[in-house]
């Protein structure tokens, strides 16, 4: 007999409901549910940022939260995440195409030691839809990736991600070598990820720090502002 998930269909669901469904889908780990919501949802007229928001990154705070409780336990978390990129994967090509006018360049990881991805790449998404060009340095990432990626790529912008709080102290070793380097100053510098604030941000000389992807695009682009400003005074 089929059991009660089976019989759900998920396009029948009012609004409200379907939300609470994916949330459960993204709980379990359910990648096609989740992928079958986004498109539902679009259908709709849901726009991208709105299903990124309310379905998946809200699906996975309930996931981290069992996660923190011994509730969930890594594999189950993995499925999850997995299941969240899917949703991401369909939103992405969405919020890329904005044609917005080019910003900036942004070199973005994870930090060494943290293998987090999810809010990097929502970070890098919202980005790009934004105008910005987005590196991206992926996960693990030591001092030197950051440095010589941002050289060779002449990028604006260096951003660090970090999930865990023994990785977020990491940050500063890359800024402190960027400093040692006599570079700081050549780089905006755009921290984020859950365990970190902006009192940490200050601590450890980063320009900003940013709570989510869309106050990372406003960041962002208000400092690439300043900057043409300054090139500007400097050059008149
Ligand atoms: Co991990 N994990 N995890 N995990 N995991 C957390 C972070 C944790 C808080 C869970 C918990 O206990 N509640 C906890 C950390 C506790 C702490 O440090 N005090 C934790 C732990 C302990 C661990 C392991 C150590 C577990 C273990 O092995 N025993 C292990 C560590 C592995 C490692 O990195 N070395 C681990 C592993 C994993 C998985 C692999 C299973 C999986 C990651 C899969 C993946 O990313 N591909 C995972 C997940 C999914 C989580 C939670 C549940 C969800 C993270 C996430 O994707 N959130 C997380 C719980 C939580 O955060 N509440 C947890 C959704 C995402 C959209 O939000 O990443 O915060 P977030 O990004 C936001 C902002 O923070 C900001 O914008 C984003 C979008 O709005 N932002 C930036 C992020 N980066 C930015 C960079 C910027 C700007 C803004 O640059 C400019």
């Amino acid at each position: 007999m089929a059991d009660e998930e089976d019989d759900i269909i998920l396009a029948d669901l009012p609004d409200d409901e379907l939300l609470l469904q994916m949330h459960d889908d993204l709980y379990d780990g359910l990648k096609d549910e989740i992928e079958e919501g986004v498109r539902i949802l679009l259908d709709r007229g849901w726009t991208p940022y709105d299903i990124l928001t309310q379905a998946l990154v809200a699906g996975m705070t309930i996931v981290g939260n069992d996660f923190r409780d011994g509730i969930l336990f890594v594999p189950e978390v993995l499925l999850a995440a997995n299941a969240m990129k899917a949703g991401m994967a369909i939103l992405k090509p969405l919020l890329v195409e904005t044609g917005a006018p080019r910003q900036g360049k942004m070199v973005i990881g994870t930090v060494k030691g943290d293998i987090h991805d999810i809010g990097k790449n929502l970070v890098g998404m919202m980005m790009e839809g934004a105008g910005f060009e987005i590196v991206d340095l992926g996960i693990n990432n030591p001092v030197e990736n950051y440095i010589e990626t941002a050289q060779r790529e002449e990028a604006d912008i260096i951003g660090m991600s970090a999930l865990l709080t023994t990785t977020m102290p990491y940050m500063k070793v890359v800024i402190d070598t960027m400093v040692e380097q006599g570079i700081r100053d050549d780089y905006i510098v755009l921290v984020g990820g859950a365990p970190l604030n902006e009192e940490f941000g200050r601590a450890i000389g980063a320009d900003a720090y940013c709570r989510d992807a869309a106050v990372a695009v406003e960041t962002a682009k208000e400092f690439i502002a300043r900057k043409h400003n300054q090139r500007a005074a400097a050059a008149g």
